[in-house]
């Protein structure tokens, strides 16, 4: 029977089990102390990710498809990992197969890695397990990962913007009816890709975009580029990658990647913090908890009063106020 030590574990993915990698990823999705210690042995190691990608679109967009196509771009500059978060993923079609997950050429391949994560509970979950995931595979020696994700909901837009480099993947014809999606995608696209331009429609989408982008009252240092591809051809999908890479020297160079990998890793302080308070506080409070808590649901107090008199009664906020009841 194998070690479930995630030192060990950890050791074995360096050298390239997979199994060992899947095993690491399965920990880093569940919350618990197997979590921390995996997140803990990996945490520095995954610092040296050179190139985290977020490929992010509506369902169907072709986003798995484009995918494919970036890690045969990648795999000139080394091993490559993909982290399929889209359900509708064909990727996932084999979610009974767990990591052995198809994916056309590079099923054979030692230096591709393959990984889908569902959403198990609540998505909140997997916003945090991605960037985990995303630093185990950076710990084990992958320099490139992808990250493909639906970008329809709140979360996915999160996962998506965890990456370094996002690309927004649309079709033909998009922008008539999804106003809303529009101003979020467009807030976190580095590159936009209009996919599926074997289709018509897709000069007029580039020009909608373009002039969404002319609109921008404060354009920042670096303008997206709006390319066209066709991935189930692989036409434009070279280009897609160049801009991927360009991108990522333009973040070296201006040193918005380690801003960008620092404020991601303070929203995770947060988070964590959070999570920490809000399972300690019982013990923290005391006998002031339960009694706080009933005058929260009792319409007596309200929440953010609640949580200053908690914090109060645990010894970590401000001075003494009164407490109710
Ligand atoms: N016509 C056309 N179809 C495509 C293209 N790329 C992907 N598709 C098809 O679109 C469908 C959805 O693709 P998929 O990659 O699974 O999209 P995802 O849901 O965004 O991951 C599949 O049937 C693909 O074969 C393309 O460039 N042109
Ligand atoms: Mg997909």
């Amino acid at each position: 029977v194998r070690s479930r030590d995630p030192a060990v574990l950890l050791d074995e993915a360096r050298s390239g089990d997979r199994a060992a990698t899947g095993r690491l990823i399965s920990m880093v999705e569940r919350d618990g102390d197997a979590r921390r210690r995996v997140e803990g042995l990996t945490f520095p190691g995954g610092g040296k990710l050179r190139r985290v990608v977020g490929i992010t679109g509506a369902p169907g967009a072709g986003k798995s498809t484009l995918t494919d196509r970036l890690v045969t771009a990648a795999r000139d500059e080394g091993h490559v990992g993909v982290i399929a978060v889209d359900p509708s993923s064909p990727f996932t079609g084999g979610a009974v197969l767990g990591d052995r997950i198809r994916m056309g050429e590079h099923t054979d391949d030692a230096g591709v890695y393959i990984r889908s994560m569902a959403t198990r509970g609540h998505a909140g979950g997997l916003a945090r397990a991605v960037p985990a995931a995303v630093r185990v595979l950076g710990a084990i020696g992958i320099p490139t990962v992808l990250v493909e994700t639906v970008g329809v909901g709140q979360v996915e837009v999160e996962i998506a913007g965890a990456a370094d480099t996002t690309v927004v993947v649309v079709n033909p014809g998009w922008g008539d009816s999804v106003q809303a999606t529009k101003a979020g995608l467009l807030e976190i696209a580095d590159v936009f890709v209009i996919n599926k331009a074997d289709r018509p429609g897709a000069a007029e989408t580039r020009r909608d975009l373009e002039q969404m982008l002319d609109a921008d009252p404060e354009p920042a240092a670096w303008r997206p580029p709006v390319l066209l591809a066709t991935a189930a051809s692989g036409e434009g999908t070279g280009e897609l990658w160049k801009a991927i890479v360009d991108h990522g020297r333009h973040l070296v160079d201006s040193g918005e990647l380690a801003g960008r990998r620092g404020d991601r890793l303070l929203a995770e302080l947060r988070a964590a913090l959070a999570d920490r308070l809000v399972a300690e506080m019982p013990a923290l409070a005391g006998a002031a908890y339960d009694r706080i808590v009933a005058a929260v649901t009792g319409y007596e107090l309200d929440p953010h009063a609640a949580a200053g008199e908690l914090l109060r009664a645990a010894g970590v906020g401000h001075p003494a106020g009164p407490t109710p009841g």
